[in-house]
């Protein structure tokens, strides 16, 4: 089992585990097994919704997610804060406000329409335009692949923000070993298609499955990972378990969870919101406070657990990082 820590900046000896989450993290290393059941479909509405409640602030309380993927040593959590010095969003809030529309728009009741999702056994296939195809048992992702923490914004194009210390890996060692052959330019995800699983999919008024899509640089970009867990646990299904991408710098829906197939392709791909609203969700989607969103502007956020409004940075801070992959291409045509 390859484990190493790692944080986006240097962490402070300071900021060692606090207790209760050492021990709920342990009590969690002894959970194991699944349960087995579907949710009765729920009704879709219309396109990506603020929701109308709002979540409490509590104390981050990692409790044991009944996935069915066996426990494998995750780090520890060792940041407190972003580094913009930004304090974690609370456990809590993280994983009781979900936008997964497979199981419900109603963000406050996705966990507990997901909590029996089963997520052991879990495939990904990995295919198109490599040289390597492969399909790999979610435990094969776990194992094979170096599991790191990385502390991220996730800004949802509804202009509500977390900071989340994700557990995952680079997307990019998953494509080295693909050997993505010249032909290929983007990389287009899929999350499972298994209506009985996944009643939303149930519902006609969306191209179901959920697809998304990267170009082939950015899907390298060393910011990109397939997150496996959270707070040093495993990843609750609300949040996309087994394994889902995170894409900092984009907005949150470009974030595909509960991935079962990657594939290389020549073209840009079609993703389920670009093809729903094309002048709502570009095909890039990168953070920018500088184009509005056809209902609303962009030029700040709610950070969930805060009051009050934030600005939202260009790229959503990662600009720094990311910039490069974008030069000379008109940002406001490119949204
Ligand atoms: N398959 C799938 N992936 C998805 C979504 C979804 O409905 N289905 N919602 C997206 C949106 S709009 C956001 S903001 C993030 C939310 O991630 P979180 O619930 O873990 O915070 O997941 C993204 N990935
Ligand atoms: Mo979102």
């Amino acid at each position: 089992m390859k484990s190493e820590k790692f944080n986006a900046i240097p962490v402070k000896s300071s900021e060692i585990t606090p207790k209760h989450i050492y021990l709920s993290r342990r009590q969690f290393m002894k959970v194991a097994g699944a349960a087995i059941g579907s949710a009765a479909a729920g009704a879709l509405l219309a396109a990506c919704k603020a929701s109308p409640s709002t979540p409490t602030a509590s104390s981050a309380q990692p409790t044991p997610a009944v996935t069915g993927v066996p426990v494998t040593p995750f780090p520890t959590l060792n940041a407190r804060t972003d580094e913009l010095n930004d304090p974690l969003t609370s456990y809590d809030d993280i994983t009781n406000y979900n936008n997964f529309y497979e199981f419900t728009v109603n963000k406050v009741a996705v966990k507990d329409k997901a909590k029996n999702f089963q997520t052991s056994p879990w495939e990904v296939q990995v295919g198109g335009l490599v040289h390597n195809p492969k399909t790999y048992a979610i435990e094969d992702l776990l194992n094979r692949f170096i599991q790191k923490e990385r502390v991220y914004r996730l800004r949802c194009v509804e202009a509500w923000s977390m900071v989340i210390p994700w557990v995952g890996f680079e997307l990019a060692d998953l494509l080295k070993e693909a050997e993505p052959m010249t032909s290929a330019k983007y990389v287009r995800f899929e999350t499972l298609l298994d209506p009985l699983r996944l009643p939303g999919q149930k519902e006609g008024s969306y191209p179901w499955p959920y697809t998304e899509g990267l170009r082939l640089d950015e899907a390298m970009h060393r910011l990109t990972i397939l997150a496996t867990g959270l707070y040093g646990g495993s990843l609750p299904p609300q949040d996309g378990a087994p394994v889902r991408l995170v894409v900092p710098w984009k907005y949150g829906f470009k974030s595909i969870k509960t991935i079962s197939k990657i594939e290389l392709v020549e073209q840009q791909p079609d993703t389920l919101w670009n093809t729903i609203a094309p002048n709502e969700y570009g095909f890039y989607s990168n953070v920018n406070p500088e184009v509005d969103y056809p209902r609303w502007s962009q030029k700040s956020e709610r950070r969930i657990g805060e009051s009050g409004r934030r600005k939202t940075l260009m790229f959503n801070g990662y600009a720094g990082e990311v910039e490069s992959l974008y030069a000379g291409m008109d940002l406001k045509k490119n949204y």
